[in-house]
């Protein structure tokens, strides 16, 4: 698969030093294999180890949280923080809350946000953090407990100039209340240490549309240069019903297109007239039900279980809004099998390899996780902007400029693809073009000798 002797070495040796961390080793591997005309054709990224250092995080965090739950039983969850780069700015990124969190989902996340939080063109290095505590079916109490106890360890690792987290899979506006009130009374200290904070306490207006938002209009301004098309009349399928998805079905819908399918880890809904995202907020933002209950509201629709079946749904454009490898190979095939134009990943590698190859091989337009749905974190950018200010802007303000990034992420990994000889790959423009930037800081930030 490797055609240059580096990026071979820096795979194989990676691959060695962290078995059995799957999800990692792949989103090394694809970004490897990407940048191979790049070290090709500077020899100066081999001289001074960039691969090898790029592919080790700066500093790796794991500890214990112990809390106490309503019954009076002490729990204990592992707590990690991968502050992976820093080369462009303080480590930034989400906290994933999820029982399938390990070093390894942490370690391909943060990976990843190295790359992405270049592409927004801001300040910002990448950083990933996260637990194996499962959120569902705790009262607000546990969850406050947690995010107290989780805090207590992380708050001497971070810093508004060091490390910014955020919120992902499990961690929303809730959890970060929770977390910023125990940083600030411990470090006694007000300062924009999180992002997605609530908007009386320094919170950006549209931070909670913006990784859906940007989702759509980095896709519509594929569409719109690729194929000269538009959402406009377009059937759109979307995997998930948190943060991403909502957003993503709201701005599809006001694009013009029709969102007729959203999902949670259980099941999908299935509503021809079209998805009544009123509906999806009441039960996901305000009683934290399960999608099943939607067909008990809305009339028409069905509910299906097993949430993967969803890619069987006929579409124009596919929006995978869950989490990572939800759409592999099968599905893929589904989706070309039905005439899908466009696919974009709005949660982190949600495709699997063989699906991304499958659906670049058919022909249809392929928006990688890095530069899709990389408008959530650039919004946290602008929430640090405005903290550092300490003035806000307007949510047409903040919409305006997400809207200019997200056009620029599309423009910049559509020229990178094309300037190193593989036009239309979108995977491989985002990893070029996200990597330039990085990689330039760390040649010119030197290394001890
Ligand atoms: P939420 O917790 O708000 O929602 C997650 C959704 O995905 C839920 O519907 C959940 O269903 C479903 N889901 C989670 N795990 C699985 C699984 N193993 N199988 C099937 N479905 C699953 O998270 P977000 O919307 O914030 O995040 C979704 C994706 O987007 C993640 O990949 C995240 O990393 C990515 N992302 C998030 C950003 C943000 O700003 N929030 C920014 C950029 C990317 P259930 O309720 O049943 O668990
Ligand atoms: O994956 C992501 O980009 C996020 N979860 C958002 C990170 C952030 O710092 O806003």
């Amino acid at each position: 698969m490797f055609k240059t002797e580096y990026a071979k070495k820096v795979y194989e040796a990676t691959e060695a030093k962290n078995a059995g961390q799957d999800e990692y080793l792949q989103a090394v591997k694809e970004v490897l294999l990407s940048l191979e005309p790049v070290v090709e054709q500077n020899p100066v990224l081999q001289k001074k180890g960039i691969l090898e250092r790029i592919v080790e995080p700066e500093r790796q965090l794991m500890f214990r949280v112990t809390w106490v739950d309503d019954n009076g039983n002490v729990q204990v969850n592992r707590g990690y923080r991968i502050q992976f780069n820093s080369a462009i700015g303080p480590y930034k990124g989400g906290i994933r809350f999820h029982p399938s969190v390990n070093i390894s989902v942490i370690k391909f996340l943060g990976f990843e946000q190295i790359f992405k939080n270049s592409l927004t063109g801001l300040a910002m290095g990448g950083g990933k953090g996260g637990s194996d505590f499962d959120p569902k079916g705790k009262s607000d109490e546990e969850i406050m407990r947690f995010c107290q106890a989780f805090m207590t360890e992380l708050a001497k690792h971070i810093g508004s100039d060091t490390d910014v987290p955020a919120g992902d899979i499990g961690v929303g506006g809730r959890e970060i209340g929770y977390l910023f009130g125990q940083y600030k009374r411990l470090q006694n200290v007000f300062t924009g240490v999180l992002t997605g904070k609530g908007l009386d306490f320094g919170g950006s207006l549209a931070r909670t549309e913006a990784t859906g938002y940007g989702l759509c209009y980095l896709t519509e301004e594929m569409l719109n240069c690729m194929k000269n098309d538009s959402f406009k009349g377009k059937t759109v399928v979307i995997s998930g019903s948190g943060n991403v998805a909502i957003y993503a079905c709201q701005k599809a819908t006001q694009l013009g297109g029709k969102v007729v399918a959203m999902s949670d880890s259980n099941g999908y809904i299935y509503d021809p007239n079209g998805i009544n995202l009123d509906v999806v907020k009441q039960l996901k933002e305000v009683e934290r039900a399960r999608i099943c209950e939607y067909v008990n509201r809305v009339e028409g629709a069905e509910y299906h279980e097993g949430c993967r079946n969803i890619w069987g749904i006929k579409c124009d454009v596919a929006l995978p809004c869950a989490t990572q490898n939800e759409l592999d190979g099968d599905a893929a095939k589904k989706l070309i099998a039905n005439g899908v134009i466009a696919v974009a990943e709005g949660a982190n590698m949600p495709s699997t390899p063989e699906a991304v190859e499958a659906l670049q091989a058919a022909g249809v337009l392929f928006a990688p996780a890095k530069a899709a749905n990389a408008g959530g974190v650039a919004v946290s950018g602008l929430e640090m902007s405005q903290n550092s200010m300490r003035y806000d802007w307007t949510f047409e303000e903040v919409d305006g400029k997400l809207q200019g990034i997200m056009k620029n992420i599309f423009h910049n990994i559509y020229d990178a693809a094309e300037k190193y000889g593989v036009a239309g790959d979108l995977v491989a423009g985002a990893n070029i073009a996200g990597f330039e930037k990085v990689s330039n800081a760390m040649l010119a930030e030197g290394i001890i000798y």
